[in-house]
């Protein structure tokens, strides 16, 4: 059994619920400790409430637990940010910064932190975006992603504090449901087809972003957390890539399971957003580094998600 104490932040969240099961395999139910605003979706003996905005409630648990890795996946997301620019600012920055300055204050050994495609923005090659393409993102919470890798930089080359991060594609998956994205239509479109539904798409058919699916996006997560420290080279964050497609490419391989769906594209504000974004990622470095490697394309990601749906509704019924 591993003597780790791990700290999930946002741990009800669309990536935290899936990494609390993960992490609870690989560690042990009892050395994985879940924190989240929200109460209720936890075991009771393994929840703390906890606003990441309130520094001696972290730091009170982390002393509890005698914590030793933090994932903090806390944040507004792309298009939700966008409705209050400041309010996520003071949400996506404070929030870090108490994580960052609680490991550095408690001897915490280990922090991920995510951040996303959205730290990309303009004059970018949008093919294969390589890892150190300039960073000028439009979005407030992709500026608070890239100044959020450049702080994990600063306390890894000041303080040694050992803090690992991948820039997330879009994830999708059955278990749980995005919020404020703009890559949230990859999972609404599988509901929407699985219940027999018409979807209203709010990006362009053609519009292609990178994607990653849930498995990977966990897997992946767990791998660069347990790569040696001497192989990591990138210490802002790593691009990582699983597959890119558009909605229109996605309804065509739903339609090899369900031939009726149907599919509308009504564009709003996030068509700007995903626009600036890349359409793939160049993740060679991870893959060097290591070891990253996808295993789920559109094809295998849309089996998948149609027979777990499925599953899942027909359990409701
Ligand atoms: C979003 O759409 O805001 C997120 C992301 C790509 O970081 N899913």
């Amino acid at each position: 059994m591993s003597k780790d104490k791990i700290l999930v932040i946002g741990a009800s969240g669309q990536i935290g619920s899936v990494l609390m099961q993960a992490l609870s395999k690989a560690y042990g139910l009892n050395n994985v400790i879940a924190t989240d605003i929200r109460e209720g979706l936890h075991d009771d003996l393994f929840f703390e409430k906890l606003n990441v905005l309130d520094a001696p409630r972290l730091a009170e648990i982390v002393e509890k637990h005698a914590i030793t890795q933090i994932y903090h996946l806390a944040a507004i997301l792309s298009a939700k940010g966008e409705e209050a620019p400041l309010k996520t600012w003071n949400i996506n920055m404070p929030g870090l910064f108490n994580v960052l300055e609680v490991a550095r204050e408690k001897g915490v050994a280990k922090i991920f932190f995510p951040s996303s495609i959205a730290a990309f923005g303009d004059d970018i090659p949008r093919q294969n975006t390589p890892q150190n393409a300039v960073l000028k993102p439009t979005t407030v919470y992709g500026i608070s992603k890239v100044a959020g890798e450049l702080w994990l930089q600063y306390y890894y080359r000041k303080y040694g504090l050992d803090v690992r991060s991948v820039r997330f594609p879009g994830i999708v998956g059955y278990q749980s449901e995005p919020g404020g994205g703009t890559t949230d239509y990859a999972v609404e479109i599988y509901h929407k087809a699985v219940l027999g539904s018409t979807y209203n798409c709010f990006l362009a058919a053609d519009t292609r972003l990178p994607m990653i699916y849930m498995e990977d996006a966990i897997r992946g997560t767990l791998e660069l957390m347990e790569a040696p420290a001497s192989a990591l080279t990138v210490r802002t964050s790593y691009n990582l890539a699983g597959m890119s497609f558009t909605p229109k490419e996605a309804a065509a391989s739903i339609r090899k399971h369900i031939p009726d769906f149907e599919i509308k594209y009504e564009p709003d504000a996030r068509q700007k957003i995903a626009a600036s974004w890349p359409e793939s990622i160049d993740d060679h470095i991870a893959r060097e580094d290591w070891g990253w490697r996808p295993k789920f394309d559109l094809e295998a990601m849309t089996q998948d998600m149609i027979v777990h749906l499925q599953e899942n509704y027909a359990v409701l019924q």
